[in-house]
């Protein structure tokens, strides 16, 4: 079956002291990173996202707890699990996301490689798909 997730491994780095891992633009992730958000402190039962990008590019870490995501191409759905703070889950543009069952203890690190622009949003579903067909 065709895989929509693609991840980024991080090295962990640590000693006697804890644990510290490290993600350079470029290197470990395939763009340069413009835009940092954590989404947090969401409520149990609440889902988010519900939308695609027309050309952003982002990663997402759950760097503490862990949450659901489906993801859909317009032909293809997936749903993966984020509860990894060494593993990011790539979000291309053109795929429509949902994160749900957030632990209470979650924090959802975006990296984006643009500035927050509401018009590179599109939160219908109906539009989303018109656009992916070719
Ligand atoms: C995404 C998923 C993974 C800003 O003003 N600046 C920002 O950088 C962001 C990300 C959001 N906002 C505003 C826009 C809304 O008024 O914050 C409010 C909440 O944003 P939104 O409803 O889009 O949040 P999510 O969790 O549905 O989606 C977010 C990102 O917006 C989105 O790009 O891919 O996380």
């Amino acid at each position: 079956m065709t895989e929509l997730a693609k991840w980024f491994d991080f090295n962990q780095l640590g000693d006697e002291r804890g644990l510290l891992c490290a993600i350079e633009a470029q290197r470990c992730i395939p763009f340069s990173i413009k835009r940092i958000y954590y989404i947090y402190d969401t409520d149990s039962g609440v889902a988010r996202g519900f939308h695609a990008h027309h050309k952003l590019d982002q990663v997402l870490i759950a760097v503490s707890g862990n949450c659901k995501v489906k993801l859909d191409d317009g032909v293809i759905t997936e749903h993966v699990v984020l509860d990894s703070r060494t593993r990011g889950l790539s979000m291309p543009a053109m795929l429509w996301h949902e994160m749900y069952d957030f632990s209470d203890d979650c924090v959802l690190l975006c990296l984006a490689d643009d500035y927050y622009d509401e018009s590179d949003y599109i939160r219908d579903y109906n539009e989303f798909q018109s656009l992916t067909i070719v």
